[in-house]
């Protein structure tokens, strides 16, 4: 190898080097000049072998073509990585149109008990919850349900092996508030529950309820019809009247159900109120003065109103939704639409 040859080898390892085009074939140019048994080294070890005039020379230009092909090899190294992270002009068409992932949006059911939540609390109500796995005791007989009454029937109710059951209504979170807390009560229970109905448009066995209790000395009907009026009318519009109409519940006396004027025709009749005017929402009633026994709430000292409603009735009323089922099909079609 003279100084010449060595010239030429240079020449071609640096123009290896610089026409790689992917890392792997940079470091097959290295490993063939540098790499342990390549030719810069092959050369290094034969240098003894060379007449001594040109000894000199040889080493000084193996010398510069490990030094510069090794910078070159380095350089050329960190361009393929920087080209390969980033999607280059080559790789990525910048006029393409960007992908909508879609924005998440709360289910309808938990918008009602959110937006039902912000209304009563800022009438001064306060969030109760309970277990949905309750006692007969504070489901039915607190509420003053007689043993024979037919929501206790099996048919009516999920009972569990352990003589307990699923909660039929959201009652025994307030049972258990006012078993704690002596009056003032200013509550109301969102919960989940638990019915052995047969699914239909208008039915679910898993359903949710909101309900309310106001406990203090002197409330009376007029409390409950003026505060669910501004319920009725914070959630459905300005212009929303409510009806009583004189109904039975053993946990409250008097009873009544009571009705939102309709929010689409304003009490005119339409479709939507089949053409009555009202839209039947749920009921309610001054609480049972057994209740306040069982309780140990003086009934002679303390008065209370009650009401409950079902959430699902109530998205279906506010939205316009058809059928029961399609709150719990998870369709984002349908999902997405609130
Ligand atoms: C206590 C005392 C009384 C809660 C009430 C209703 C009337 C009612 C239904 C609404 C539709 C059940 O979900 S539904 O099927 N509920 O009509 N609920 S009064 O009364 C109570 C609650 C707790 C201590």
């Amino acid at each position: 190898m003279n100084a010449q040859e060595l010239t030429d080898l240079k020449q071609a390892a640096l123009a290896e080097a610089a026409a790689a085009t992917d890392a792997a074939a940079l470091e097959a140019v290295r490993i063939k000049y540098l790499g342990r048994n390549g030719r810069v080294p092959e050369i290094m070890d034969n240098l003894r072998n060379i007449p001594a005039a040109d000894r000199r020379d040889v080493g000084r230009l193996a010398n510069e073509l490990k030094n510069e092909l090794q910078n070159l090899v380095n350089a050329r190294k960190q361009e393929l990585q920087q080209s390969a992270g980033s999607t280059g002009p080559a790789a990525f068409d910048y006029t393409l149109p960007g992908r909508w992932r879609g924005l998440g949006s709360r289910h309808p059911v938990t918008q009602v008990i959110e937006r039902t939540i912000g209304i009563f609390r800022s009438m001064g109500f306060t969030v109760a919850d309970g277990p949905d796995i309750e006692t007969e005791y504070h489901n039915f007989d607190a509420l003053n349900t007689p043993a024979d009454h037919p929501s206790r029937d099996t048919q009516d109710t999920f009972y569990l092996k352990t003589g307990q059951l699923l909660r039929t209504q959201t009652s025994p979170v307030q049972i258990r508030v006012m078993e704690k807390q002596k009056p003032p009560v200013r509550i109301i229970a969102p919960g989940r529950c638990y019915r052995r109905d047969t699914t239909d448009a208008t039915h679910s066995a898993n359903f949710h309820q909101i309900e309310g209790l106001y406990v203090d000395r002197h409330v009376s009907m007029a409390e409950l019809k003026g505060d669910l009026t501004h319920f009725a009318r914070q959630l459905m519009g300005p212009g929303v009247n409510i009806r009583f109409r004189p109904h039975f519940f053993p946990f409250t006396e008097p009873s009544v159900e009571y009705d939102f004027s309709c929010h689409v025709c304003g009490g005119k009749g339409c479709r939507v109120c089949k053409f009555s005017g009202w839209i039947e929402i749920s009921g309610a009633g001054m609480v049972n003065p057994k209740v306040f026994d069982i309780v140990g709430y003086d009934p002679e000292e303390f008065t209370g109103y009650a009401f409950g409603m079902g959430v699902e009735r109530i998205a279906m009323i506010l939205y316009g939704i058809p059928d029961i089922r399609m709150l719990y099909e998870n369709d984002v079609r349908f999902l997405e639409q609130f």
